[in-house]
């Protein structure tokens, strides 16, 4: 038995093969010759190519990706909900599609104040995750500076997990840490989808890990004096950012059917804070 399992190095190393024309006999001669174990080169050879066979006759067929579960609050005509922790938010606002809902009241002033002071100081130039390879980079498309949370780091962020656990009826376990990010005077984050592009190389490895992001809920730390709304351009909508408000949008295929493009429009006096949590398809660990 071999103790080699297969990078996702391997595995985009192995598609830029697979684009350069090279038969996947060779590729996998090639793989045997610089070390890796010929049960573990097949299996990444064969996994990795029918991935990306079965997205590519998907997007020549020009059909959709499946819709999957996504998490939905459970509204049933109220627009008061009292959640587990005895906490009550209120429906603001809310559409099909994109499925969009604003909830108030989902954080406390002092809650929003205690997130920022626990992020202030480990704020850094915001970085977006590059589909290519699966990294991340600096994006000039996103001028705002943040930081990421461990899910459950400490009891504040584990008791707004839970919360949203209980208000989108989706596992804590499917949520990446929360996100802060902080916007200066002009800031903003343009347009873009939050779901990962499946047909860039670098998705198999992002979505190895826990599924596709199928859920996004951005909650306000402050009100900005003016700007920062969040904005919906395919049905221009424009959620304002309020302190303690929440904007909960839900994506079921990773395609722009799903209307949910969205950004951040520039921050014109002021600041603004938000915290985003991300929601996967599977335990995200
Ligand atoms: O800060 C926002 O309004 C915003 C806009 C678009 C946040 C995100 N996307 C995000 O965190 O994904
Ligand atoms: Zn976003």
């Amino acid at each position: 038995m071999s103790t080699q399992t297969a990078t996702p190095e391997l595995r985009q190393w192995i598609l830029e093969q697979a684009r350069a024309g090279h038969a996947p006999d060779v590729v996998l001669q090639a793989m045997v010759q610089s070390g890796w174990d010929e049960e573990v080169a097949l299996e990444a050879l064969e996994q990795t190519l029918s991935d990306f066979l079965s997205d590519r006759s998907r997007e020549t067929s020009g059909g959709l990706p499946q819709a999957v579960p996504v998490p939905e609050p459970r509204l049933e005509g109220r627009t008061q909900l009292r959640l587990p922790d005895g906490h009550e938010v209120r429906v603001v606002l809310q559409m099909q599609s994109p499925r969009v809902v604003v909830f108030a009241g989902f954080l406390s002033d002092q809650e929003c104040d205690d997130l920022r002071a626990l992020a202030a100081p480990r704020l850094t130039r915001s970085e977006t995750v590059d589909n290519t390879t699966g990294g991340s980079e600096v994006n000039e498309a996103r001028t705002s500076a943040g930081m990421f949370f461990a899910r459950g780091e400490t009891a504040l962020v584990e008791r707004i997990e839970q919360r949203i656990s209980a208000l989108l009826h989706w596992p804590v376990e499917n949520g990446e840490g929360v996100q802060v990010l902080h916007y200066g005077p002009g800031a903003e984050y343009k347009p873009h989808y939050d779901y990962f592009d499946p047909a860039q190389p670098g998705a198999p490895s992002i979505l190895r890990r826990g599924g596709q992001r199928v859920g996004t809920l951005v909650m306000y730390l402050n009100t900005p004096e003016a700007g920062g709304a969040t904005v919906f351009p395919d049905v221009r909508l424009e959620v304002a950012p309020v302190k303690g408000h929440a904007v909960f949008f839900s994506y079921d295929r990773a395609h722009p059917v799903s209307r949910s493009l969205h950004g951040g429009a520039p921050v014109i006096a002021g600041e603004k804070w938000v915290a985003t949590k991300w929601m996967r398809e599977r335990r995200f660990d």
